[in-house]
């Protein structure tokens, strides 16, 4: 794992939760003096950390920043590869903006960038995604599998069902469902939005960046009024704050365990989960692509993941991408 001794630091004590550490013990495991540890330990404090001094046993640490920072996801981190690199930033215009740039420079798979406030978060077709300071998931996700352009796509569908199943492991008062093609609801709001765009050639993609928002902590006055009526948080459907680190870590399980199982197995087994967590299937809709309206009943996806929709002239027709709006039936 690519950590700064700063965050080596404050993740050997996040691990070790309510046991004191002695500066000799973190010297010794981290390589560096007792007089360095505790200069770092002076600008955690500076920072927003806070330790108390244990006679004859050492430091403990009592009070953390909310912050979703790489030392706090890798505390959580169970992976193999995603998360392993951590750009970590306060203020950030896209993750995405700088996700194209690193992946371009050769970034590993499952290189993420995550920050706590975007000023430019982007939707899709340029429409702005709202990042407010401090109370979401704001990250992308590198991801480089050996994948045709056409494939892209799916892993939009991959990320839906890495995010819901985190969701339900880790929390209990709500159902989030899947919108096709990247929206998550929890009780028919918006609580999360995917963008998945690629860098690739004409017959091999390069590297896939996978943009997840996640309103995390957000209380309902913190959207702004477009938003009130279409948007909810995690916490807001929890009924209580959650820890944006361990959702960010479970997430990243997920999506690499998804992740090589497609690569694996293809779709199919993806596609089944994607199904069983989706609130599209089996109601009527109005699918607006970029040529034309299209109305009817979304009966499926294929196995690549392309929308199926019966017309009411039985006819079905296949959607690759759209904005859909579930009908009141
Ligand atoms: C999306 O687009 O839903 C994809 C959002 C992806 C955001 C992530 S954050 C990390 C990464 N870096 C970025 O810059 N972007 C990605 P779309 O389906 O086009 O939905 C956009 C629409 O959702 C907007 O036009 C608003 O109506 C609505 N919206 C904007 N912000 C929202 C929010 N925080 N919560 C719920 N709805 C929102």
């Amino acid at each position: 794992m690519n950590l700064s001794m700063k965050d080596k630091i404050i993740k050997r004590f996040l691990e070790a939760k309510d046991e004191p550490i002695s500066g000799q013990q973190l010297a010794d495991d981290l390589g560096i003096s007792r007089t360095a540890i505790w200069k770092h330990l002076q600008n955690l404090q500076e920072e927003g950390y806070e330790f108390i001094t244990i006679k004859k046993k050492g430091y403990k640490l009592i009070a953390v920043p909310d912050r979703v920072d790489a030392a706090k996801i890798s505390s959580y981190l169970k992976t193999k590869r995603f998360g392993h690199t951590i750009h970590y930033f306060e203020e950030i215009d896209s993750t995405q903006r700088l996700a194209h740039q690193l992946a371009r420079d050769g970034a590993k798979d499952g290189t993420i960038i995550i920050a706590e406030e975007q000023t430019g978060g982007k939707g899709r077709m340029q429409r702005t995604w709202y990042s407010a300071k401090g109370k979401g998931i704001w990250m992308t996700v590198i991801v480089r599998p050996d994948l045709l352009p056409h494939q892209a796509p799916q892993f939009t569908l991959i990320a839906a069902v890495s995010i819901v199943m985190a969701m339900k492991s880790l929390y209990t008062n709500f159902t989030p469902e899947i919108k096709w093609p990247n929206d998550i609801l929890i009780n028919g709001k918006k609580c999360v939005g995917i963008l998945t765009e690629m860098l690739a050639e004409m017959d091999r993609v390069d590297g896939l960046l996978i943009g997840i928002g996640i309103n995390a902590n957000h209380e309902q006055t913190d959207f702004p009024d477009e938003l009130q009526e279409i948007a909810t948080s995690v916490a807001i459907e929890e009924k209580q704050k959650v820890d944006r680190a361990q959702l960010v870590a479970e997430i990243l399980s997920y999506l690499e365990r998804y992740t090589d199982e497609y690569i694996e197995n293809g779709f199919k087994s993806i596609k089944q989960l994607w199904v069983e967590h989706s609130c599209t299937i089996g109601k009527r809709i109005r699918a607006s692509t970029i040529r034309e309206v299209i109305e009817g009943k979304a009966i499926g996806i294929t196995d690549e993941g392309v929308l199926e929709i019966l017309l009411d002239n039985s006819q079905i027709k296949k959607v690759y991408s759209a904005d859909i709006e579930i009908q009141n039936q």
